[in-house]
C-alpha cells in the first residue's frame, strides 16, 4: 500500500541568476554589467583578479563566472582551471581580445564559451544567457533526480514501521526466488506475527498499539542483515526474505528475532497512563529453499505462512521450521 495521497509538488527553484564579472579593468566590468543588466534581472558581483573572484567564490554559490584573462595576481585562464576543479558545476566564459586566439586552450581547460573582444553586444548577451540555460537544464535535472529518489524511497517503505510495504515485498520476493531457482543457491522464507496483538490494542489503545509495531520495526532492521529484506507483510505480520541464507543460517536469524522481541521492553518511554506494557512475543514460521517441492514463489511463501500457523497452534512465541 501507498500511503501517498497527493502527489507532492514536484515544482523546483532555481532562483535569481548570480554572475561574477572578474576583470581588473574597471569600465570593462562596468560596461559587461550594465549589457546584462539591461535585458535581464542579474544579481552582479565584482572581482578585479583571479585571488579576489575564489575568495568570492568560496562563500558563494554563483550562476556563471564571466573573466578577463589578463590580470595581476591570477590570470583567467588559472582562474578557469582553479574554478573547474573547485566548483566543478559552476559555467566559465572566458573572455579576451580579438586576435589572442585562446579559444582551444580555454575548451581544453573547460571554459563553457569564449568570447572575443570588441564584442557585439547580442552576441554577448545570447552567449551568456545560453550558458545560464544550460546550467539551469542541469539543476533542474538534478532536483528531479532527487525528487525521484525521495519519492521512490516513500513508495517503497512502510510509513509506520520504516520496513518495507507488502509492494516491494512482493516484487522483491520473485526476483529472489528466481535467482535462487536459477543458480540453485539458498534461500530463506520468514514469516512472524506478533502475539495476541489484539489484547495489546484492547488493554493500551490503539496509538499504543501503533508505537509496539514502530518499535518492532527498528528491532527488525538492526537485526537482519544489510542484504536482507525486512517488509511489514499486513497489520502485525511480517515477512523476511533472506538471500543466500541455508537452513542453518535461517534458524539463527530466527532464533536472534525470537529472543531480541522477547527480552524488549516496549513502550518504555512512551505514555500507558500508569500501566506497564505487558512481554511482547512473535511467533515464527520458515520455509526453506532450493526445495523441489516449491515450483514457485508463491508455495515457498505458503509454507512459511503454515509454519507460522503451527508455530501459533504449539504455543506461540516460538519457531516452526517447514522442512521438519
Ligand atoms: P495471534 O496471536 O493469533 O496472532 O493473535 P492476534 O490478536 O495477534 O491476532 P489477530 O489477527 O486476531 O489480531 C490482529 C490485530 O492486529 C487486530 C488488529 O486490530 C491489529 N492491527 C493490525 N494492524 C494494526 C495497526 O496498524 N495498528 C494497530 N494498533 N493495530 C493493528
Ligand atoms: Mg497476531
Ligand atoms: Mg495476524
Amino acid at each position: 500500500m501507498h500511503h501517498l495521497k497527493q502527489i507532492p509538488d514536484s515544482k523546483v527553484s532555481l532562483g535569481l541568476s548570480k554572475i561574477l564579472i572578474v576583470d581588473d579593468t574597471d569600465s570593462s566590468r562596468q560596461l559587461m554589467k550594465e549589457i546584462l543588466n539591461r535585458v535581464e534581472d542579474y544579481e552582479i558581483d565584482e572581482a578585479s583578479n583571479g585571488i579576489e573572484a575564489l575568495e568570492k567564490l568560496k562563500d558563494t554559490k554563483y550562476s556563471i563566472v564571466i573573466t578577463d584573462v589578463q590580470m595581476p595576481q591570477m590570470d583567467g585562464i588559472t582562474l578557469l582551471e582553479k574554478v573547474k576543479s573547485r566548483h566543478p558545476g559552476t559555467p566559465v566564459i572566458i573572455v579576451t581580445g580579438f586576435g589572442s586566439e585562446m579559444g582551444p586552450t580555454t575548451v581544453e581547460r573547460g571554459a563553457d564559451d569564449c568570447i572575443y573582444l570588441p564584442f557585439r553586444v547580442e552576441e554577448f548577451v545570447f552567449r551568456v544567457a545560453r550558458v545560464l540555460r544550460f546550467y539551469q537544464l542541469i539543476e533542474v535535472r538534478e532536483q528531479l533526480l532527487e525528487q525521484n529518489r525521495e519519492l521512490w524511497g516513500r513508495a517503497i517503505t512502510d510509513h509506520l514501521t520504516g520496513i518495507y510495504n507488502r509492494d516491494y515485498f512482493d516484487d522483491v520476493f520473485i526476483a529472489e526466488f528466481e535467482r535462487s531457482r536459477r543458480y540453485q543457491i539458498h534461500l530463506g522464507m520468514v514469516m512472524f506475527d506478533i502475539d495476541f496483538f489484539k489484547k495489546v490494542n484492547d488493554e493500551y489503545g490503539h496509538p499504543a498499539g501503533d508505537q509496539v509495531l514502530k518499535e518492532l520495526g527498528v528491532i527488525i532492521a538492526d537485526t537482519v542483515r544489510r542484504v536482507d529484506i525486512a517488509a511489514r507483510y499486513g497489520g502485525e505480520e511480517f515477512a523476511l526474505i533472506l538471500p543466500e541464507t541455508n537452513k542453518k543460517g535461517i534458524v539463527t536469524v530466527c532464533n536472534k528475532l525470537l529472543e531480541i522481541v522477547g527480552s524488549h521492553q516496549f513502550c518504555k518511554s512512551y505514555d500507558l497512563g500508569g500501566k506497564t506494557m505487558h512481554q511482547i512475543t512473535v511467533s515464527i514460521g520458515a520455509a526453506y529453499y532450493p526445495d523441489e517441492k516449491y515450483v514457485t514463489s508463491a508455495r515457498l511463501l505458503d509454507d512459511a505462512d503454515k509454519a507460522l500457523y503451527r508455530a501459533k497452534q504449539n504455543g506461540r512465541n516460538r519457531i516452526e521450521l517447514a522442512w521438519e
